[in-house]
């Protein structure tokens, strides 16, 4: 594949490498990069349009949503639910799996998405994005329940995001690779800019909200400290630091020059009765895809994240993502 061809293009080729390949997996991806340039064109427009701002509501997760939350999870089931390539659809905006109308066509494919991730930056004109998870739909039922969705991250045919930023960029695997692609807004397509990218196996560059220091387990407090003695600590090398609130840019990042992601369990978030902050089917495990398939890794702090059984479509978990060596580190410290 040459830098500059077509994201359509693109899947066209890869399509050709799955054998009994419809045709149905370009269309899938082809909708969804229609969904992403709409919500890149609001997200680029904001107050001119009057979309930023809270809508007034929550979430599943109990979270006040933002209007853009709402408007980028309706452009998702417009986009994917009409055109027959899917057969049901879960977002982190719905409390329960979206059944398709009765008339609809249904398709060979689930899709699981985040809307508009790290939404809290919106209002603050920071790089937010959308980011989704693709699985094969049970053959032969027309409404797919909840339990049909909770498949591990090994068992994802696709994932990707888009990430909203001084450009707005698609980057997915099939499974064969993690490419980036940039949207060119003068004829609204992406176009192939990074092939094949891979993850430095080391980094000196760390990421986590260290407003929950005090919160923190002792193996994450060890892996920070000594990040934080510098190159005169066991590290040898000093570590720089970095926390967009937006897991979606922190991941881009990371993909572009190397870096480890954590956003750990810790005292808080346990006295909450919650797995972690980060949901497993929609944000960790298409992740998790995506980097591994880019020479990173991707883990609970003990355990790899695409290996998880699924309990709920919404579940929290533990991350830690990056830098092959870093992220082992980290869990070399959990053992
Ligand atoms: P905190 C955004 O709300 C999000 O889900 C991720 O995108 C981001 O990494 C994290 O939460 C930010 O969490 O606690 O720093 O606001």
């Amino acid at each position: 594949m040459y830098i500059g061809t077509t994201l359509t293009n693109f899947i066209i080729e890869t399509q050709r490498q799955f054998e009994g390949a419809t045709g149905e997996f370009t269309g899938l991806l082809n909708d969804i990069a229609v969904a992403c340039k709409k919500i890149s064109d609001l997200v680029n427009k904001g107050d001119l349009v009057g979309v930023l701002g809270t809508a007034g509501s929550e979430n599943v997760q109990g979270e006040q949503q933002k209007k853009l939350d709402v408007i980028s999870n309706d452009i998702f089931i417009e986009a994917l639910a009409h055109n027959g390539h899917v057969a049901a659809l879960a977002s982190e905006e719905m409390d329960d799996v979206y059944h398709l109308s009765d008339e609809a066509h249904r398709g060979k494919y689930l899709v699981l998405f985040d809307p508009l991730d790290g939404s809290s930056n919106i209002d603050v004109n920071v790089s937010v994005g959308t980011i989704f998870s693709v699985l094969k739909a049970p053959a032969g039922i027309k409404n797919p329940r909840k339990e049909d969705f909770l498949k591990p991250g090994t068992e994802q045919v696709a994932a990707g995001y888009c990430v909203y930023g001084p450009s707005t960029m698609m980057v997915l695997t099939t499974g064969k690779g993690t490419n980036m692609f940039t949207l060119d807004r003068d004829f609204g397509e992406f176009l192939l800019t990074h092939s094949h990218v891979q993850i430095p196996e080391d980094t000196q560059e760390f990421a986590i909200n260290a407003s929950n220091m005090r919160f923190w387990e002792p193996p994450v407090k060890r892996y920070i400290d000594e990040c934080l003695q510098g190159k005169d600590g066991p590290r040898g090398k000093d570590f720089n630091m970095r926390w967009i609130a937006s897991m979606v840019a922190e991941v881009h990042r990371i993909l572009t020059r190397g870096g480890v992601f954590m956003y750990p369990l810790d005292s808080k978030i346990k006295a909450k009765g919650q797995g972690g902050k980060l949901r497993l089917m929609y944000e960790a495990n298409p992740m998790a895809f995506i980097v591994e398939q880019a020479g990173g890794a991707c883990t609970t702090g003990r355990e790899r994240m695409m290996t998880l059984s699924p309990e709920d479509i919404h579940q929290r978990v533990p991350v830690v993502l990056g830098s092959r060596n870093e992220v082992e580190r980290v869990s070399e410290y959990h053992r």
